[in-house]
């Protein structure tokens, strides 16, 4: 049976590709979903992509995929940097977490460079921009148990 896999946004990943090109690049979320589309297909991975600006909105989707999914893939954005409710809610999931960023945290401001996120990841993945979502599909499928 086909392994069910998760990608998660967090806020303002809405608006990539119409600002902060210089950081963020000028690849849409759409654009980087279609990419993850294909990526999956040669996984037999199936795909459940989603974007939201809440916090408890991304806490009940990290519940779902724990529940009825094989692994999830998270940028957590801003969230990375503030969220316990996050990290608690990855933690008492049971399935590989590979936490992306399109950004180099670590090259930009201090207040990035610390994520509530990495302890309970898996891997992370950051500065690669959408390739890092290919990647993590990549990740996943060496780190979901047959
Ligand atoms: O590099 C990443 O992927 C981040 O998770 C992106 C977050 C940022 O808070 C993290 O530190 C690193 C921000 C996402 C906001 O994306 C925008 C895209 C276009 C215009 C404005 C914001």
């Amino acid at each position: 049976m086909a392994k069910k896999i998760t990608i998660l946004n967090g806020p303002n990943l809405n608006l990539l590709g119409n600002r902060e090109g210089d950081i963020y690049g000028t690849v849409g979320l759409a654009e980087i979903e279609a990419a993850c589309l294909d990526e999956c297909a040669r996984f037999d991975f199936e795909l459940a992509f989603f974007q939201t600006n809440s916090e408890g909105e991304l806490v009940t989707q990290i519940q779902e995929a724990g529940a009825n999914g094989d692994g999830l893939i998270i940028n957590p954005a801003a969230y990375s940097h503030t969220s316990v409710a996050l990290h608690d809610a990855i933690r008492a999931i049971n399935i590989p977490t590979i936490e992306v960023h399109l950004s180099n945290i670590y090259a930009r401001e201090t207040f990035r460079h610390h994520s509530y996120i990495s302890p309970v990841a898996t891997g992370t993945i950051c500065g690669l921009g959408p390739t890092g979502y290919i990647l993590a599909i990549g990740a996943l499928a060496t780190q979901i148990p047959e």
